[in-house]
């Protein structure tokens, strides 16, 4: 398939991660190597590292800090032009970055390469958008007053991100916090560190170039330590965090307790309701691929699908046709649709979920199980799988990061509807329809209670375009397109008078 130690060396990623990066010159610290990355795609170990300890995380953030005292003062739009020469290289580097990220992380390569093509989107997208972080102009109460707001940036913006999507998630905040102003520190997870240090390589090369200051980006390599170490700092103004519900509670109450910002963007638990009107081929596709795709690993997964009882029994064949055409393999080669589950403890939650729906009552009409044999060797790989289950199971509203699928069937269409939202989650969701008045009904105010809703597509895919996040127990966050970059800025009103008297607002009359 690919010959990973060329990939590595062209993207400049030793063997010995440091635990930690500021810039294209590398930190110096003993090497131990008590930690490693693993392949779920064969089992071999990529690179071995040091989680970084309190010591030099103080030193990182001290780098930052100077950086950001020169980053905020160059132009925004000359901003945008550093990002635009980082989209440049990512563009060369795309398929050496997207291999990458298929071998450590274990998703397709048509997934690892998307992924970074998201990455090259963000860029594009903030490079435009460093000549437009407007703010408004309002006519004060005033006579010759002038009144307006400016967006500055905050600081320190801490990245917090997971090993489902290595690298497309930094960039979203990133590319976003570089053209606001920011300068970042990025911890990934510490699943997929190789990817990181591979993106860090390369947008500390352009800063190089430019002459700018290596700790406008910098990477640490730690775990949930080095993340709480983040949250209670008040020198990081905003942290941006994504992953499990479980660590975003934890992140949002620290960084809460200091009156920090926090950008949450948490699990889903996403479902796409088929109707009798739908056209059930593309039912079929959105549904698996949001089901199947990144083996189920994507905050956006579709876990659940409610089906009409009318159209319930015939989706239910054709779905499990379907899935007994999937190839699950080696996800570099091409023809295999499923690759593997991120590491064993990701396959003991996956096999405990099925037993807790069996215990519940669930019963499987396409089964699951850990694959075994030779080119499973990693023990990483599962069957994707689909259970008939009642819409109230516990294990239905708790989000399994794997490919199960849950079928449930519904009568009427507000019923649908609640049974959509009656989770703690609210990330993404679907419609597929071709009735106007579901359609519309999906998306008003008694609708969907998610961050994204869509018609006639799935749950999982969102383009860069949209601001990308959800509420509930999905943390309320926003990322990505519209008007996201807000949250990396803070807002000041100015009110500026240019009579020569001084009146107050509200009438308010103080003679001396
Ligand atoms: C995630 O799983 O954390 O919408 C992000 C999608 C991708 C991003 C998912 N664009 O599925």
């Amino acid at each position: 398939s690919i010959n990973i130690q060329s990939i590595l060396s062209r993207l400049g990623v030793d063997q010995y991660l440091m635990p930690f990066y500021t810039g294209a010159k590398h930190s110096e610290t003993k090497k131990h190597g008590s930690a490693q990355s693993i392949s779920p795609v064969d089992g071999q170990t990529i690179a071995v590292f040091d989680l970084i300890d309190e010591e030099h995380y103080n030193d990182v953030v001290e780098i930052a800090k100077k950086a950001f005292e020169q980053w905020k003062f160059i132009p925004a739009p000359k901003r945008g032009e550093i990002v635009r020469q980082f989209a440049e290289r990512l563009r060369e580097s795309k398929d050496d970055l997207g291999a990458l990220v298929s071998y450590e992380m274990g998703k397709s390569l048509q997934e690892g390469l998307g992924e970074v093509q998201e990455m090259i989107d963000i860029c594009d997208f903030a490079v435009g958008l460093s000549r437009q972080l407007h703010g408004l102009t309002m006519h004060s109460e005033r006579p010759l007053h002038r009144m307006y707001e400016q967006w500055h940036p905050l600081g320190i913006v801490g990245i917090i991100s997971a090993f489902n999507f290595p690298v497309a998630v930094w960039s979203w905040n990133a590319a976003l916090a570089w053209v606001c102003g920011n300068v970042c520190i990025w911890k990934p997870s510490e699943k997929t560190p190789v990817t990181a240090v591979a993106c860090q390589n390369i947008i500390s090369e352009v800063l190089e170039k430019n002459g700018l200051p290596a700790g406008i980006s910098c990477l640490v390599i730690g775990d949930r330590n080095t993340g709480e170490l983040m949250s209670n700092d008040t020198r990081i103004p905003l942290v941006s965090a994504t992953g499990s519900t479980r660590m975003g509670k934890a992140v949002g109450a620290a960084v809460g307790a200091r009156l920090g910002k926090s950008i949450l963007e948490l699990g889903g638990n996403n479902a796409i309701i088929i109707t009798p009107d739908s056209d059930l081929n593309m039912a079929l596709i959105g549904s698996i691929f949001g089901a199947v795709g990144t083996a189920g690993q994507r905050c956006t997964s579709t876990r659940r699908l409610i089906i009409h009882e009318s159209v319930y029994e015939a989706f239910k064949e054709k779905l499990i046709n379907a899935y007994k055409q999937l190839k699950i393999g080696n996800p570099l080669d091409a023809s295999n649709h499923v690759g593997p589950l991120i590491d064993e403890s990701a396959v003991e939650m996956y096999l405990s979920s099925i037993e807790k729906c069996i215990a519940e009552g669930g019963k499987f009409v396409v089964d699951g199980g850990k694959l075994e044999g030779e080119q499973y060797s990693s023990g990483c790989y599962v069957k994707p799988c689909v259970a008939e289950v009642s819409a109230d199971f516990e294990i239905v509203k708790h989000e399994t990061f794997a490919p199960i699928l849950y079928l449930i069937k519904y009568r009427e269409f507000d019923e649908a509807i609640y049974i959509q939202n009656n989770v703690p989650q609210g990330l993404s969701s679907a419609v597929i329809t071709n009735n106007l008045r579901e359609a519309e009904r999906f998306l008003s105010v008694s609708g969907s209670d998610c961050g994204i809703a869509n018609v006639n597509i799935g749950t999982s895919g969102a383009e860069i375009g949209g601001a990308f996040g959800g509420e509930k127990d999905t943390g309320g966050g926003r990322e990505s397109g519209s008007d996201a970059w807000k949250a990396y800025m803070r807002r000041q009103t100015n009110t500026i008078n240019y009579s020569t008297e001084l009146p107050l607002a509200q009438g308010i009359k103080f003679d001396l």
